[in-house]
């Protein structure tokens, strides 16, 4: 049984130097994510589409995980089983700090998922060629991430995370997406205190226990220890 479920969003990663999507430097050439991260944009855009995941994948080569995934790791080392980590990250930095009990419930980059048969494959290259399925040969391969308008990854197993949770932790994340955003009423209503880490007062703060506001490579160890 999980007894402490840790939400991370993008501001977990920020400070090994991942842009965030919502911030003053949240635009990727002008457009908003809300633009490009659809499947109507994939499917009027794709190169452009393309572009923006194969930027991000080639550029994860040259970052690493920072004092908060690192300390996460080590809560895990101390928990076990009794440790979640759900991230809307697809980035691996949770991975590479240590932690494997992760769900990524908007999907990894380093992943490629046929967009007729659904095969996963892991991919560590450009998908902007549009490479065949490896599995069915019939059709292309899409960024394997949870586009809006898309169900997102692992809801069954993160809900019942959720009942089960005595502690619900949310860590550098804005709370405008949903579902996500939603795992804080539904954490307490179950029973679980609820805490929030967040360099400001995120859009859901007022639905959380207690709030502490700073850069996740501080508060996060600090409250690990
Ligand atoms: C720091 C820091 C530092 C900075 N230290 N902190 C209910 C109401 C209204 C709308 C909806 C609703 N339910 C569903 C919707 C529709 C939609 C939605 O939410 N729309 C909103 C715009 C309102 N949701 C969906 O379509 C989802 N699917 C869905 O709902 O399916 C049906 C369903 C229904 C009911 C139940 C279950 C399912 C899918 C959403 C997919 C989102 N996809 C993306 C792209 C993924 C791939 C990619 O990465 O490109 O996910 S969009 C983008 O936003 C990405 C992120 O994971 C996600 C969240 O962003 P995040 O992580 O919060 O980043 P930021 O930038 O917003 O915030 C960073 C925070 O960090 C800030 O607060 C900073 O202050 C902080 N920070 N530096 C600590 N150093």
């Amino acid at each position: 049984m999980t007894r402490i479920v840790v939400l991370t969003g993008a501001g977990v990663s920020a400070e090994s130097g991942v842009p965030t999507f919502r911030d003053a430097d949240g635009l990727w050439e002008g457009h908003r994510v809300e633009d490009v991260a659809t499947p109507e944009a994939f499917a009027h855009q794709p190169a452009v589409v393309h572009r923006f995941y194969d930027a991000r994948r080639a550029a994860l080569a040259g970052v690493d995980p920072n004092p908060a995934h690192r300390a996460l790791a080590r809560l895990e080392q101390a928990l076990r089983d009794d440790l979640l980590v759900v991230t809307q990250n697809i980035d691996d930095l949770h991975e590479r700090g240590g932690s494997t009990r992760v769900v990524h419930m908007h999907g990894r980059l380093r992943a490629a998922r046929c967009v007729s048969c659904d095969a996963r494959v892991e991919w560590h290259g450009d998908l902007g060629h549009e490479p065949p399925c490896p599995v069915c040969r019939a059709s292309a391969l899409r960024p394997d991430v949870v586009w809006f308008g898309e169900m997102p990854y692992d809801l069954d197993l993160i809900f019942e995370a959720l009942d089960d949770a005595d502690l619900f932790v949310s860590i550098g994340t804005s709370g405008a997406v949903y579902p996500a955003a939603g795992f804080v009423r539904h954490a307490a209503a179950g029973g679980a205190r609820t805490l929030e880490l967040n360099l400001d007062p995120s859009a859901g703060t007022h639905h959380f226990d207690e709030a502490r506001h700073g850069a996740a490579s501080s508060l996060v160890p600090e409250w690990v220890s």
